[in-house]
């Protein structure tokens, strides 16, 4: 991996992280309308994801889903104006922090339906296969959304067919506040966890497809994943699951109490901060100085502190536009 692309993804985990903390004080500032679920301290996942694939390539998100929006090539403005709901954000706000989508990046949206990106990336899959574009979709998802019937009816079709599609679950370890397994030894007496296998790879197992699992807070190990499962999917040789290990440093959605895990815990997996871990490898491995690491933080507060003037100079959407773009 060259230096370029080391260097991108450390700064594009800062991008994702102060994108966010700032999305954190404006909601709880009361300037951001409607629920919004934080991907801090899953970073690695979303942008080792997105930089192992190009410009051109789909990818499907979920209800947690400004970090793959932002890992994928979209403007934080223009994310910022539609969270606002102002008319400059990509979906004229009528899209929001759940429906963010931008499909002139092949970003086919941020979903509120637990598990219903899984068809759509395989519908765009479908697509890429049919027509010939050599197209790869890569689709992300929770470890919650892996018990749902939509990932099943998924990855079977896209092994049958061998769709270019790489499923990415980011095994969070819980799915709102139920706990997906013990974080240690794994007993599942009765009905302790919703899921009777340990790790979500071992699915794959029944569609005959490679299961693998990763350390999702290593943005180096997520990125040669799915490069990987990308360059097969790519060949022809159909879709990968890759589940990723990693963890919501915030509660299920902001200003949900936090009250179904130990403070223990939560610190535990804080000491595994992506960025502070990639921060540590790229000093050691002197591809980064101190004075890199503060010129980014710089660039990146600039960055988002004009996108949020951005946003909040930006005008509302005139009422006369309220049905436009509405289909159902
Ligand atoms: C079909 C459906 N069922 C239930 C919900 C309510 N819900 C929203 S998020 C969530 C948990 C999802 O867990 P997971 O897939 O692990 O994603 P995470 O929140 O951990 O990122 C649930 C049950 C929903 N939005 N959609
Ligand atoms: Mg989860």
């Amino acid at each position: 991996m060259n230096k370029k692309i080391k260097l991108k993804m450390y700064q594009d985990m800062v991008r994702l992280r102060r994108f966010e903390e700032n999305v954190k004080d404006l909601f709880a500032a009361n300037k951001l309308p409607g629920f919004v679920h934080l991907y801090i301290g899953e970073e690695a996942v979303a942008v080792g994801a997105c930089n192992a694939i190009n410009p051109d390539d789909y990818i499907t998100s979920t209800h947690r889903g400004h970090g793959h929006v932002l890992a994928k090539g979209a403007r934080p403005d223009r994310m910022f104006a539609e969270l606002f709901g102002k008319s400059t954000g990509y979906n004229k706000a009528k899209g929001g922090s759940m429906h963010l989508a931008a499909p002139e990046l092949g970003i086919l949206g941020a979903n509120g339906i637990v598990g219903a990106g899984l068809p759509l990336a395989t519908g765009a899959a479908m697509t890429s296969k049919l027509t010939g574009n050599k197209k790869v979709a890569l689709c992300f998802f929770g470890d919650g959304a892996s018990n749902q019937g939509t990932f099943h009816e998924s990855i079977n079709i896209a092994a049958a067919y061998n769709l270019p599609c790489v499923y990415i679950c980011e095994n969070n370890m819980y799915a709102g506040g139920v706990k997906q397994y013990f974080d240690g030894e794994y007993v599942n007496e009765g009905m302790d966890y919703p899921r009777k296998v340990k790790d979500v790879a071992e699915r794959a197992k029944g569609y005959d497809i490679p299961g693998v699992i990763v350390d999702g807070n290593d943005v180096e190990a997520v990125y040669d994943a799915v490069k990987k499962a990308v360059d097969r999917a790519r060949n022809g040789e159909g879709p990968t699951l890759i589940e990723c290990k990693t963890y919501k440093w915030r509660t299920h959605y902001e200003v949900e109490p936090d009250s179904y895990r130990t403070k223990e815990e939560v610190a535990r997996w804080k000491a595994l901060d992506p960025i502070k871990r990639y921060a540590v490898k790229l000093s050691d491995e002197n591809v980064i100085q101190e004075n890199d690491i503060k010129r980014i933080a710089a660039e990146v507060e600039d960055e988002m502190n004009s996108a949020i003037k951005f946003a909040e100079d930006s005008p509302l959407p005139d009422v006369s536009e309220a049905l436009q773009d509405v289909y159902a």
